[in-house]
């Protein structure tokens, strides 16, 4: 087998990279895992930055999203019984789409099968050879056979447990990392939701997030223990605790039901350089992992398929490798920008299990100064809705 751009990985990531190379009549395959089915299964993110919108129209895959995608020009942010509007219209004039992750890869699936884009599922054991040569290669199993890709370029889009980063030699690699001491127990019910626009509490017993997919299909989250597993969170403790955590306006109106799924996620901090080593490039959470209170995980997988597409383009457009030279340090750029406004997002907004007094009244005034300050709410409204690419 042979191609031009082999990658690796089938999540929103690789799919579109894939879509957006094809679109410029870039061949290429895409080699996953796992089964369609459960990549289709995964429930994650929610919010989408208007630079990845814009991808979608590029690759041809935003009629759905148009049609079914709710447009946020704000967000809440509750402390205690106080919730205050970071309104996104009057302070950068650019809103947000909330659109499931889970809708994105199946348009992007969808927009593939038409295309006739190649997709090999359950491909195992992936390995990449000769990446820091002229003649990179993938090989992996199919069916007990195995088999070889032959490639000119190999994008590592494969996830934080993936193959692509480990081919990186130890040496070569400086990873950063950040463990937060909790997760976020995440449930998803077919309620309509408990507020028009997405609300973020900060409260004395824990953070929580209100947030929905479809008018009937709403997704909430509390932060919890590490060690708690969702066995430990049947529905009616869910929905109490949730409840606490909530201004009690918002509390009272709340429409409780039985949760479709239930998972728990923990929160990291994660970036390795460099996210180039020859011919690989690595795209996504297969190079660096946000906590997922600032909305950014989806979203700066998508500025690296930005600029990595936009860097093939140019190399077999027009033979300039400037781009394909600089993809590290221009990914990495953004990348480290929404790494400290997720960092803060997240220490604003949780309690953390050694605050002392003293944490506690800087936390507080931190909310506070946010409430009442243009200049910081248009700060965290820059962020939010996504610095430029
Ligand atoms: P992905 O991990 O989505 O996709 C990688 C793909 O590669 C997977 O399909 C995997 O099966 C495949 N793969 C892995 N190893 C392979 C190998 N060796 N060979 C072939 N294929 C391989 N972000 C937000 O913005 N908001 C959220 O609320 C949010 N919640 C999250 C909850 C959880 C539990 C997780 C894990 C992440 C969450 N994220 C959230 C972040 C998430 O949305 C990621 O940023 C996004 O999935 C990144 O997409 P990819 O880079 O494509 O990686
Ligand atoms: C979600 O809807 O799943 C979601 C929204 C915003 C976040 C995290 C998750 O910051």
């Amino acid at each position: 087998m042979r191609t031009k751009v082999a990658i690796i990985g089938g999540g929103p990531s690789g799919l579109l990279l894939g879509q957006l190379l094809m679109k410029r009549g870039i061949d290429n395959v895409i080699l996953e895992r796992r089964t369609r089915a459960h990549v289709l299964g995964r429930i994650r993110a929610g919010v989408l930055e208007v630079g990845f919108v814009e991808l979608m129209h590029q690759a041809g895959v935003s009629a759905r999203m148009q049609r079914e995608g709710f447009i946020h020009d704000g967000i809440e942010i509750a402390h205690g019984e106080r919730m205050f509007r970071i309104d996104f219209q009057k302070l950068v004039r650019r809103p947000v789409v909330v659109y499931g992750q889970t809708e994105v890869t199946r348009d992007l699936y969808a927009a593939r099968d038409e295309a006739g884009g190649e997709t090999i599922h359950e491909a195992e054991d992936v390995a990449i050879h000769g990446a820091d040569g002229d003649a990179p290669y993938v090989t992996f199993t199919k069916d007990g056979e195995k088999c070889r890709l032959d490639c000119e370029f190999i994008a590592g889009c494969d996830g934080f447990h993936g193959a692509s980063r480990p081919t990186i030699p130890a040496n070569l690699r400086r990873e950063y990392e950040k463990a937060y001491p909790f997760g976020w127990m995440g449930v998803l019910s077919e309620t309509p939701p408990a507020n028009r626009e997405l609300i973020y509490s900060c409260s004395e017993h824990g953070f929580a997030l209100c947030s929905m997919r479809r008018e009937n299909l709403s997704r909430y989250y509390v932060q919890c223990p590490l060690s708690d597993s969702p066995d430990d969170w049947p529905d009616d403790r869910f929905w109490d605790e949730l409840k606490r955590r909530l201004p009690a306006p918002v509390a009272e109106r709340l429409v409780t039901g039985p949760s479709i799924e239930k998972s728990i996620a923990p929160l990291r901090s994660f970036v390795s350089e460099p996210m180039q080593w020859g011919r690989l490039f690595l795209c996504g959470d297969a190079s660096h992992i946000v906590p997922p209170t600032g909305a950014k995980g989806l979203n700066t997988a998508a500025s690296d398929v930005h600029y990595l597409h936009s860097a093939l383009g140019a190399w077999y457009d027009r033979g300039d490798e400037a781009e394909l030279a600089g993809y590290s340090a221009r990914a990495l750029s953004r990348i480290w920008k929404a790494e400290r406004f997720s960092w803060w997002m997240t220490n604003l907004l949780h309690r953390f299990p050694e605050q002392s007094g003293f944490d506690l009244k800087i936390q507080a005034a931190e909310l506070d100064y946010l409430a009442n300050s243009t200049a910081a709410q248009k700060a965290l409204a820059e962020n939010y809705v996504g610095l430029p690419y």
